[in-house]
Order: structure tokens, then C-alpha cells, then sequence
């Protein structure tokens, strides 16, 4: 059983990409979450932070992507092999 303080950290935060589309589009947490993006296409998509402060390899089908914010802010991401897949990630 999970303590209390535990419930926050769990995988709620998890972006999939889908048919060229990150979803959520838009995903607001706190400082100190870790999120979890997978790719569920059958072709490979990354996840590039704009001012790469993060970057994936490619992601392969069921391949996942973890990235911890340790700072507030806005992060917009996109995938580099198709620039036209974006996504934002709001960190309180
Ligand atoms: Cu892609």
C-alpha cells in the first residue's frame, strides 16, 4: 500500500504519441514529476525539448521516453522527425 504522499508519483503522467499526435496536448504538473512519453505508432517519433533541455533517441513502437522537471516553466517539445507534432509541457 502506498503511503500517502507516494499517490503523486505515480504514472499518472504519461503522454502517448498516436497517430502523429502527442496527447495530452498540454499537460500542467509540479516540480520534481517525472513524465513518461510512448510512442504507440508503428513508426518512430522523438521528443525534442525547443531549447533542448531534452531530447529522446528515436522511439521505436511501445518505446518509451522518461524526463524528470526539476524547474518550472514551459517546455515546448516537438518531434523532430516530423516538426509538425508539438506538445507543451507546464511545470508548477
Ligand atoms: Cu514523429
Amino acid at each position: 500500500m502506498l503511503a500517502f504522499g507516494a499517490v503523486a508519483a505515480q504514472d499518472a503522467n504519461v503522454v502517448t504519441i498516436d497517430n502523429f499526435t502527442f496527447a495530452p496536448k498540454e499537460l500542467t504538473i509540479a516540480v520534481g514529476t517525472t513524465v513518461k512519453f510512448v510512442n504507440h505508432d508503428d513508426i518512430p517519433h522523438t521528443v525534442v525539448e525547443k531549447k533542448l533541455s531534452f531530447r529522446s533517441k528515436p522511439l521505436d513502437t511501445d518505446d518509451s521516453y522518461s524526463y524528470t522537471f526539476a524547474t518550472a516553466g514551459s517546455f515546448d517539445y516537438f518531434c523532430s522527425l516530423h516538426p509538425h507534432m508539438v506538445g507543451k509541457i507546464v511545470v508548477k
